[in-house]
């Protein structure tokens, strides 16, 4: 009984919480990078995942099989599994001869592939398309080379061939005949956008098994565009979002340490800020898998590492009208090549899931913070709703509703917020999600309450000294209503 209990306990917490997708991992075989001489716990680093030997579904993370049957059990309980695409190369150059995670034998000196296969006329280099002097890329205001060059030595592969856009394609077409809702092109920004809308040009719509008749697979495409560069963002929106890095670094700015904005400015945040791309144009995230440890852009943003500025970034993210947000969830390290927990062979653990929800095991689980969580059934009960009752200090303390249906109050001052502010909401008693979860059968609150009058209007506080420094309320989470 109780390992039922477990059981579904671990299926149902993304799918009852709000979350309504997760990417993954590259799925597909990669390089083993076994480094002898690294410390026994990064022998493996994380980023051979993003060194492909072919695009067969098993990695360090599981078999095909196992991929499967997880794709299976989220899509029925609503959750979307989107994948982390990684087509714009093969393995870096460095890797020799050797075999992939799935066993399939790779010789980068020959430009061979067996389990696709690839061979040398499948790849810009030595094919002569690169016009670098040593087949890298080194200038990012020359597109060419950005996009027929290699990226620190990967081998980048010629999409512009039918034979390879078809490869690609049929890899992207198992994926979505598993279930999988869509992508992440990983280095879009690397590939040609003909390229790009070529290869999406071959798929299908995903099953009807899982999916309403007619639907496409979600596309975003991590393109980089920071300015200063000769390629942007605007280049791709026309095949599907685009990684918005300029949002990340906006909202660190008001919320990390040492950051050098103010939350009151940002009552007019989205599209017309610092040229970042239309919200119906962008995926939204405060950091990724690379910037969080240093790799690739985005300037310092602030991540786990200083939980109470996170909290507030990820909740004036979940909160505020700006894309489709994408939360992160982690495992500590302290080298930045780390790779996830695993056992002695170097396959990624499960995470622990503790008493109180949160992860073990080295996990992070960011998604399981609490404030984090609720926030993410606070942006769907927000809906389409506009930002009502924007209210702040003038400094570093904000607060507003999105209609009369969700209110939210960030703190990054040094004083508490003390405040009667006008919340938006119908009268009643509203359990405060940063410090409570709400039980919608007994219509109970685990923590502390808040009072909204007949006029909206509520006595806020938020300690500026607490681990939660928001106040986090919604209409589906009312312990008694129309007082
Ligand atoms: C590893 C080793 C390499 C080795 C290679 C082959 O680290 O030393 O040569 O293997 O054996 C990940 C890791 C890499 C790793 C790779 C393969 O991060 O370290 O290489 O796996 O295992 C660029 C790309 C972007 C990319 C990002 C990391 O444009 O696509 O670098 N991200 C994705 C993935 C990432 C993955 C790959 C791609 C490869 O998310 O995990 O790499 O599949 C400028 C450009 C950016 C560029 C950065 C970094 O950014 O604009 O486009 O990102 O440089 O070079 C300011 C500027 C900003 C600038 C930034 C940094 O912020 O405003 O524009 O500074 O200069």
């Amino acid at each position: 009984m109780k390992i039922l209990e477990l059981f579904y306990k671990l299926i149902r917490f993304l799918g009852p919480n709000g979350f309504g997708g997760v990417q993954i991992s590259p799925p597909n075989e990669h390089r083993i990078l076994y480094q002898p001489d690294w410390d026994p716990n990064v022998k493996r680093p994380w980023y051979e995942s993003y060194q492909p030997i072919s695009y067969k579904l098993e990695t360090r993370r599981g078999t095909r099989g196992e991929l499967i049957d997880m794709v299976e059990r989220c899509n029925k309980a609503g959750v979307r599994i989107y994948a982390d695409v990684v087509a714009n190369h093969m393995c870096g150059t460095d890797a020799g001869i050797g075999t992939g995670s799935a066993g399939s034998a790779y010789d980068t000196e020959q430009y061979s592939f067996s389990g696709v296969p690839f061979s040398s006329g499948d790849f810009n280099v030595p094919q002569g398309k690169c016009n670098s002097h040593d087949g890298q890329i080194s200038n990012y205001g020359d597109p060419d080379q950005v996009r027929n060059c290699d990226l620190f030595g990967l081998m980048d592969l010629d999409l512009s061939k039918e034979y390879v856009r078809q490869k690609v394609a049929d890899y992207l077409s198992d994926l979505t005949s598993i279930g999988i809702a869509g992508f992440r092109i990983d280095a879009a920004k690397h590939m040609w956008p003909a390229d790009v809308q070529a290869i999406l040009g071959k798929l299908k719509d995903l099953p009807t098994s899982y999916f309403n008749p007619g639907s496409r697979p979600f596309v975003y495409q991590e393109v980089i565009d920071l300015g200063g560069e000769a390629i942007s963002s605007t280049e791709y929106t026309h095949l599907g979002r685009v990684t918005e890095f300029r949002y990340g670094r906006n909202v660190s700015e008001a919320f990390r340490d040492g950051g050098s904005n103010h939350i009151s400015n940002y009552e007019t945040f989205g599209s017309g800020w610092d040229n970042m791309v239309p919200e119906g144009d962008a995926l939204a995230f405060i950091d990724n898998h690379d910037n969080q440890r240093g790799h690739g852009a985005g300037g310092k943003v602030v991540t786990h590492i200083d939980p109470q500025y996170y909290k507030l970034a990820v909740t004036y993210m979940l909160a505020w009208p700006y894309g489709v947000p994408r939360v992160m969830s982690s495992y500590d390290f302290v080298t930045h090549w780390q790779g996830p927990p695993s056992d002695g062979n170097y396959v990624t653990d499960d995470p622990p899931i503790l008493q109180d929800g949160s992860c073990g095991g080295g996990w992070v689980c960011e998604h399981r913070w609490r404030a984090i969580k609720n926030m993410a059934k606070w942006r769907n009960i927000a809906g389409n709703e506009p930002v009502k009752n924007w209210w702040s200090n003038g400094n570093q303390q904000a607060a507003f509703s999105r209609g009369s249906k969700a209110f939210v109050a960030l703190n990054r001052d040094d004083n508490p917020i003390s405040a009667k502010l006008n919340t938006g909401l119908p009268s009643g008693e509203y359990c405060d999600l940063a410090r409570g979860d709400f039980d919608d059968a007994s219509k109970t609150c685990s923590g502390p309450t808040v009072t909204v009058d007949k006029a909206g209007n509520a006595d806020i506080y938020v300690d500026n000294n607490s681990d939660e420094p928001v106040l986090i309320l919604h209409v589906g989470a009312i312990v008694k209503g129309w007082l």
